[in-house]
């Protein structure tokens, strides 16, 4: 048996033995933490399973489509549960708020698929050559005995959908596109779920990313292209933080850049630093600054003026570059 099958069924096996579960994905949750936690808590409810989905923050007006979206709880719980699960948190610090709920479980799993060590359950299945979390939870499905149901299906294919950028990554595999395909055959709707979690966007947004574009400077002969986003951008706007989602892959478009730096700023002087690159490890640059994620997209978080924290990530970016 492959290692990736061995702890598909040990997570399984661990799921099977619980009554009730917690499940939990990273803070500012994306398509594929709420599209693998909301699959998998219909995939478990279906077998008997008493499941929590908890998001401190709520869930993001964008992925309210989600089938079971609506059920997820933004109090985290004080019971504790048989087993916990973490989705897609490379660390489990990426739980925020929800993470005395996950230590308190009787028993608690990580299911990941980021490069950095995602191994701080008692069962992990860590495994940074799968596209998208989505993915692994597709393969828990069967092991479970639960059947794919359209609402199911809609959920994991907008995990590997939007982790995918919607099959145009460098992630997009042949098993990526396949399980898709199983997906479509099981009863998601591929052009329903790219219009509602990749093409509309609320009033707020477009002039977020408005501002976002003027903000654009570019150093290294435009191979590295910088963005800004302010408090005061936030404001004037009336966007939220999860409006970002998303703006950094516009810039990505931009011909000749390699590496794009977004810093947003969270409340006066802290930054959250997204970076994407087509070549260059990003991953390595943020870990520098106590971030991490994957090579080609990663994030960290800085202290200081706009300038500053330019300098700083800019001048690491650079010296990857040259590389
Ligand atoms: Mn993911």
């Amino acid at each position: 048996m492959s290692a990736s099958l061995q702890d598909t069924h040990a997570v399984a096996a661990e799921l099977r033995g619980a009554s009730t579960i917690l499940l939990l994905t990273h803070e500012s949750p994306d398509g594929d933490g709420l599209g693998s936690m909301l699959g998998l808590s219909l995939a478990l409810r279906a077998v008997g399973k008493t499941v929590v989905c908890v998001v401190p923050q709520g869930c993001p007006d964008k992925y309210d489509f989600l089938p079971g979206a609506g059920d997820i709880d933004s109090e985290v719980p004080d019971e504790a549960f048989d087993v916990a699960v973490a989705l897609d948190c490379d660390g489990e610090e990426r739980l925020g708020e929800a993470l005395s709920a996950f230590r308190a479980a009787g028993r608690t799993v990580s299911v990941d698929h980021h490069q950095s060590e995602a191994r701080f359950g008692d069962v992990n299945w860590c495994d940074g050559s799968q596209a998208a979390a989505g993915l692994m939870v597709s393969a828990l499905v069967p092991a479970l005995d639960a059947d794919l149901t359209p609402d199911i299906a809609t959920c994991l294919y907008c995990a590997i959908a939007t982790d995918t950028g919607f099959f145009r990554f460098q992630n997009t595999s042949p098993k990526a596109l396949a399980v898709a395909a199983e997906l479509v055959s099981g009863g998601a709707d591929p052009s329903e779920i790219a219009r509602q979690a990749s093409d509309q966007m609320p009033v707020a947004k477009a002039r977020l990313l408005g501002r976002t574009l003027s903000s654009i400077e570019t150093r290294r002969d435009g191979r590295i292209v910088i963005a800004a986003l302010t408090v005061d951008d936030f404001s004037a706007t009336g966007a939220l933080p999860q409006h970002t989602d998303g703006i950094i892959d516009d810039l990505k478009r931009i011909a000749g850049a390699e590496v794009i730096v977004l810093l947003r700023e969270q409340v006066p002087s802290e930054w959250r630093v997204s970076l994407r690159s087509l070549d260059t490890d990003v991953a390595a640059v943020c870990r520098k600054h106590g971030g991490g994620g994957h090579r080609l997209a990663a994030g960290c978080e800085l202290h200081g003026t706009a300038e500053d924290v330019t300098e700083a990530i800019v001048g690491d970016v650079a010296a990857a570059l040259n590389r």
